[in-house]
């Protein structure tokens, strides 16, 4: 395709003209590249682990997975016992998520994927994909965290679904052409970082005014926005992004990060299935409440050194 306003000598690599049809070429070289393929469905047969408890998590902590572990942590100190649940780590860099296991829990073979073994309809288990659904569904049958009254629940809903729509921006746009691409192209990187400094100050103007996200009650809204935007504010996504950003100056957006993440429930959910960082807070599997105190990757290197 071209263009006489846009000659190919300008394009980026130079003379770069688009095929007419495209084919797939292995191996860009940009981060991701080994499990990225144009085609779905499952590469390797592969069972998943099934653990004692109703809900049955897979997933790794990246803000799409902590959004979901988060709501977990938060219903149970919230007393929800039906809420109990086993993760499991999912190596998305080594491909677990093309086994034949996940891919029926997942079509779309992407974090987070959560099994209902024991859905409220006594039938038989329900598979869950898709953060804002697992979430939703959780919420729905705790009848917790998501208002029950229209206009409020309405208002959760607005920005739940504003996250999952705007964070590709953030994640897919802004922080792979920034952080990811193998090479840093102007255009892309200018596009979509004005792109996610609008989508901040959505947020800021929006914490102006409100406590929460969606108003006075803290809600799945809060959860899922918060492990995407939280860590942009506080310059922890993306290397020096923040800085590039200038993130901390959605003094609203910071202020609201920081109440968050104090929150005991915030701070467990977001250690579970986490398998990079500072070892006291990855918590490869959970299965119990008591493994954030003794299954952090912290202590089980200093009981193998003891045992060694
Ligand atoms: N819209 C999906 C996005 C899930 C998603 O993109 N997950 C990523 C990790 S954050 C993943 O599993 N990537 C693996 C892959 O692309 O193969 C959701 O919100 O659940």
């Amino acid at each position: 395709m071209t263009d006489e306003k846009f000659p190919p000598a300008n394009n980026f690599p130079a003379g770069y003209v688009p095929p007419k049809v495209w084919t797939w070429e292995p191996g860009n070289g940009g981060a991701f590249a080994s499990i990225n393929r144009p085609t779905s469905g499952a590469q390797t047969e592969k069972p998943l682990p099934v653990g004692k408890h109703p809900l049955q998590l897979y997933s790794l902590a990246t803000p799409n997975g902590q959004k979901v572990s988060i709501l977990l942590e938060e219903l149970l100190a919230a007393g929800h016992t039906g809420a109990e649940y086993d993760a499991w780590l999912i190596k998305i860099g080594d491909g677990d998520q093309f086994g034949s296991g996940f891919v029926d829990v997942n079509p779309n073979s992407k974090i987070p994927a959560l099994m209902d073994h024991a859905p409220k309809d006594g039938g038989q288990p329900i598979r869950l994909f898709e953060s804002a659904s697992i979430m939703t569904y959780l919420a729905e049958k705790f009848g917790a965290f998501v208002p029950s009254e229209t206009r409020a629940r309405a208002e959760t809903l607005n920005w739940l679904f504003w996250q999952m729509g705007s964070a590709p921006f953030l994640g897919g746009g802004f922080g792979h052409f920034y952080a990811y691409a193998p090479i840093k192209i102007q255009y892309a990187i200018d596009r979509y970082a004005m792109e996610v400094k609008r989508q901040l100050d959505v947020l800021d103007r929006q914490l102006a005014n409100n406590q929460f996200i969606a108003g006075s009650d803290y809600t799945i809204a809060d959860m899922a926005i918060w492990p995407w935007y939280g860590k942009i504010v506080l310059g922890q996504a993306y290397g020096d992004a923040g800085t590039f950003l200038d993130a901390a100056s959605y003094k609203n957006v910071l202020r609201w990060t920081n109440e968050i993440g104090a929150r005991p429930a915030v701070k467990r959910g977001s250690m579970v299935n986490k398998s990079f960082g500072e070892l006291s807070e990855q918590l490869h599997e959970r299965h119990d409440a008591s493994d954030f105190d003794t299954k952090t990757q912290d202590k089980i290197a200093q009981s193998t050194q003891t045992t060694a």
